[in-house]
């Protein structure tokens, strides 16, 4: 019997000696000490044993799990501290290297947020609102309410994504201009409105200048005496406010829109003698840059507004072009290709935010 204890011993503290790892440890104490362990399975024999008989295996079948149980946690320390050993070894930080830069410094603002931000801080230190609206529009608001009859040709002119017709047969649309968010404000604000719309507009067009998804920002006034006058003092100080220059020669043309009677096309004086670089506020050439008018007394009674009390003057800009104009960027197609290349080339910082006191650019 005490040779059995003895061998069963030797075994053990062998199979102590060659677990390589936590886990060849544990599963030795399970088959030692464990419920249905070899050394539990002893001592339960000694419940069947004479009195004579237990007072010599007693003692030597605990003491057997004494030192089988102090072998297995002397190894099982050790095998842990070898463990996290290894684990230092191989997670060792090298403090000498460089700290990577964060987020904050590495991530850039979108040429055209950053103009978007640019305009809004100019349009806002005159008082004018935010107003937003849908992307996906209906006929109505994107065309009949603009003074756009019925069947006509300028219809046509925008190549407006259209939508398949609803259950009613109607068709909706993606927005061709922002001006539908005007018709909705004068809809749902009493005059004086001064408001301006910077968002996304659709058209079929695709080429080096077109992209079928751009960004416009418009503008409205409506009072009971907004004039021509006020019209182009709000524009040549957004001029010269957004290109940061002191002075500078504008050109209102005639032209037409739907939505405003009379309508102009607005250039401003540059010099493009030197190749790829254009300066505002000064040479010989001229640049088409907006759109403007007074509001067409038919637009004026769609947003549900008396033409005989209430008179009004609105614009639009196209942000890419004003963007690529200011920034120097040669291809609009770059604006929508996602390629971070570009972007940390073109980018802004993003907590140099563009204000009138602090710099727009700066
Ligand atoms: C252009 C011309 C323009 C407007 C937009 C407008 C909106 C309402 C009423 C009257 Cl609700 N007008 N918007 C007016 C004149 C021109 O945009 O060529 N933009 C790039």
């Amino acid at each position: 019997m005490l040779q059995e204890l003895e061998s069963l011993e030797q075994g053990l503290m062998a199979d102590i000696a060659a677990a390589a790892d936590e886990a060849a440890i544990e599963a030795v104490r399970v088959g030692a000490i464990g419920k249905k362990g070899s050394v539990s399975e002893q001592l339960k024999t000694l419940g069947k044993m004479t009195q004579e008989e237990r007072q010599v295996m007693g003692p030597a079948i605990n003491g057997l799990r004494d030192r089988v149980t102090a072998a297995i946690n002397a190894r099982k320390a050790e095998l842990r501290d070898a463990a996290i050993d290894a684990r230092l070894a191989t997670e060792t930080v090298d403090v000498t290297l460089p700290v990577r830069p964060s987020p904050a410094e590495t991530g850039r603002i979108h040429p055209i947020t950053q103009v978007t931000d640019e305009l809004t801080a100019i349009f806002a230190d005159m008082g004018f609102s935010i107003a937003e609206g849908p992307d996906i529009e209906t006929d109505y608001y994107n065309f009949t309410a603009l003074n756009f009859p019925e069947g006509h040709p300028a219809r046509e002119m925008h190549d407006t994504f259209f939508f398949p017709p609803g259950e009613n047969g109607e068709r909706k649309l993606l927005r061709t201009h922002t001006s539908p968010v005007q018709i909705h404000t004068m809809e749902t604000q009493k005059p004086p409105i001064r408001i301006i719309i910077p968002g996304k507009t659709y058209r079929q067009d695709s080429d080096a200048t077109h992209s079928p998804m751009f960004h416009q920002v418009e503008g409205l006034v409506i009072d009971r005496h907004a004039n021509v006058a006020n019209l182009k003092w709000v524009l040549t100080e957004f001029c010269k406010a957004f290109f940061e220059v002191e002075h500078i020669n504008m050109r209102f043309r005639p032209s037409f829109f739907p939505f405003t009677e009379p309508s102009m096309e607005v250039d401003i004086q540059c010099d493009r003698s030197k190749p790829g670089e254009v300066r505002f506020g000064e040479g010989t050439d001229w640049m088409e840059i907006l759109g403007c008018g007074m509001v067409h007394p038919n637009v004026l009674r769609f947003g549900g507004l008396d033409p005989d009390e209430y008179q009004g003057f609105a614009w639009g800009i196209g942000i890419d072009r004003l963007a690529m104009l200011k920034y120097g960027m040669p291809d609009l197609r770059a604006f929508f290709d996602a390629d971070v290349r570009w972007l940390s080339h073109y980018g802004f910082r993003p907590l140099d935010m563009p204000t009138l006191f602090g710099g727009l650019s700066s």
